[in-house]
């Protein structure tokens, strides 16, 4: 019985994974995350690991968040990611209220800094899913970075919120743009203004979260939510995303998606025809191809 679907495909595996630290990873060793693989699946996972301090972020979580975006994003072998916080206490506290300074958070080279905004860009570019699996507190930049991932799988121990103006701070970004665009515009003024903090089961009716789960199935249910998308077209996924973002994103957002069209087309015969024409030193013959409709 069941559906054609599954007739077609199968049920999807529910045996858990077999997370192996990533050992292609250039450079010095990570201080401040996990950086894992799925045995024999595409599914990369980070986990920022400092749940003493609610897995806040400081300069050096930062750039090595960078590193394992990067990472990901060049390695055919990853086709969904999981970004998600050691513990169950906490995904993220934002911003490491102990380093601020008067020009953003200071690491070891003593220049404040507010590089989270460049990971904000990497996630919402990475021509992959990615998905934040969220158990405890999601608040400030932490709060921002679930948002700006394509998913957001929580468990029911989950907290939401943004807690900027309750400590000086604020993300007029992506913070509050891809917030309104998820909940709405008074909603999103409400979460910003008041700076309260909102169940699981408030933030799925918000829309701003896209399932709850008892904690104890939290990774199984994200795992089975990766395996579904990994039997999809990664091209199609790619597309998907980059035209979800193209219009909020204005001219970075038509750029990312028509980089999609350029890519397609250098697959094409027609733009062969273009560069093989030119390293002959001939004219090119585009006439076989047709103009559709
Ligand atoms: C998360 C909360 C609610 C957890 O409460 P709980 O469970 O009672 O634990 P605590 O005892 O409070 O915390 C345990 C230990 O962890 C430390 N800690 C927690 N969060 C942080 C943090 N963000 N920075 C530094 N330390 C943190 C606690 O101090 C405690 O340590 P000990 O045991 O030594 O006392 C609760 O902890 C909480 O409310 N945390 C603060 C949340 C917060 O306000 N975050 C910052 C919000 N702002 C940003 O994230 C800014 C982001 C940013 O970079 C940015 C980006 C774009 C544009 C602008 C900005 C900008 O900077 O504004």
């Amino acid at each position: 019985a069941g559906s054609s679907y599954e007739r077609i495909h199968g049920d999807l595996p529910s045996d858990p994974v077999l997370w192996q630290p990533c050992t292609t990873l250039e450079g010095p060793p990570l201080q401040d995350l996990l950086y894992e693989m799925a045995e024999g699946e595409a599914i990369a996972k980070i986990t920022i690991n400092r749940p003493t301090r609610r897995n806040a972020f400081r300069p050096q979580t930062v750039s090595e968040l960078q590193r394992v975006f990067s990472h990901a994003r060049d390695d055919s072998n990853v086709g969904v990611v999981i970004l998600t916080g050691q513990g169950t206490e906490a995904f993220c506290s934002g911003g490491d209220q102990a380093v601020r300074d008067k020009h953003g958070y200071v690491g070891d080279d003593n220049i404040g800094r507010l590089n989270i905004l460049d990971v904000q860009v990497q996630i919402r570019r990475l021509p992959k899913p990615v998905i934040a699996m969220v158990a405890g507190y999601c608040v400030g930049g932490g709060h921002v970075l679930h948002m700006v991932c394509d998913l957001t799988i929580a468990a029911d121990n989950a907290v939401f919120g943004q807690t900027g103006p309750k400590v000086g701070s604020f993300d007029g970004g992506y913070g509050c743009s891809v917030m309104a665009r998820s909940i709405g515009q008074k909603k999103a003024r409400e979460m910003w203004f008041l700076a309260r903090f909102y169940t699981a089961k408030e933030a799925l009716d918000m829309g701003l979260i896209n399932t709850v789960v008892p904690l104890a199935q939290l990774e199984g249910e994200t795992v089975r939510w990766c395996r579904q998308i990994l039997r999809n077209s990664p091209t199609a996924l790619r597309l998907l995303k980059s035209a979800l973002n193209a219009t909020d994103d204005g001219h970075a957002g038509l750029q990312e998606f028509a980089g999609n069209a350029t890519l397609l087309f250098y697959g094409s015969e027609e733009a062969a025809e273009g560069r093989n024409a030119y390293m002959e030193k001939r004219p090119p013959d585009f006439s076989k191809f047709p103009r559709l409709p």
